[in-house]
């Protein structure tokens, strides 16, 4: 009968805890890797959810003699609540997707939910994700929002259309922090950052000339929301504004100039 040679007697214990040992630490070099590649993943989806909008926006401006989409206002809806959106009529119950003015030009639902929004979104009345620069581009002269033409836009490779955007409910009593999906963006001189940083501290953008960026969000003042809130709570929601020249009453990246 053969018998095995003296020097193969298989692994040992020490050979064994250091083959684990091994294995741990590639994990952990690369569990990092699979997550960040798993955020640029999401990133990449809402890049294209983001480009299907404002291409979308850019035709609806075409069928329109130049006229930009406007916003709808449903706050009369909720008395006390400020509520702007753009993507669906209100039915008296909730936002209805498919009656929206780009939904002839998406017939798709789905491209308003960025991946990388984790918070339970308040989807009934559909702020999953992007906000609509509603004050400048549906216009608004105090009595109401307004048209107005693509051709007043001096600079569209310059003017926010659509971005990440979330909001923090200031005036929920239970929670004065929490965060909701906002479907406006407000500009920095509103003092109400709702630009969300949500994909590793950056936010996309949509622009009005139709391309997409990843922009930073800017801290311009000491406080927020008219003197209530703390930098501390709106940077650990990750909101910022968008803005070129750190003057947070000037809203160059936003009006049509
Ligand atoms: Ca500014």
């Amino acid at each position: 009968m053969m018998s095995l040679p003296e020097n193969r007697k298989g692994f040992t214990l020490i050979e064994l805890l250091v083959v684990i040992a091994i294995i741990a630490i590639l994990a952990a070099i690369l569990f990092p890797v699979f997550a960040q590649a798993r955020k640029k993943a999401r990133q990449a989806t809402c890049t294209s959810n983001l480009k299907q909008i404002i291409t979308a926006w850019l035709m609806y401006a075409q069928d329109y003699d130049e006229m930009v989409m406007p916003a709808y206002d449903y706050s009369g809806a909720i008395p006390g609540y400020e509520w702007i959106g753009w993507w669906g009529g209100y039915d008296g119950a909730r936002i209805v997707p498919n009656t929206s003015y780009l939904y002839p030009y998406t017939r798709h639902e789905g491209i308003k939910a960025c991946p990388s929004w984790e918070n339970p979104p308040n989807s009934w009345w559909g702020v999953t994700g992007y906000g609509y620069n509603w004050f400048y581009f549906p216009g608004n002269d105090g009595s109401g929002l307004q048209a107005v033409s693509l051709a007043a836009v001096r600079t569209p490779a310059e003017t926010v259309a659509f971005c990440d955007a979330a909001r923090i409910m200031y005036y929920n009593p239970a929670d004065p922090t929490f965060l909701e999906g906002s479907a406006y963006i407000q500009p920095p001189s509103f003092d109400y950052p709702s630009f969300h940083a949500r994909h590793n501290g950056t936010g996309l953008v949509a622009w009005a000339d139709g391309h997409v960026k990843v922009e930073k969000p800017k801290i311009m003042r000491s406080v927020y929301l008219w003197g209530s809130t703390s930098v501390d709570i709106v940077t650990g929601h990750h909101l910022g504004d968008i803005d070129r020249d750190g003057d947070p009453n000037t809203d160059e990246l936003f009006d049509l100039q």
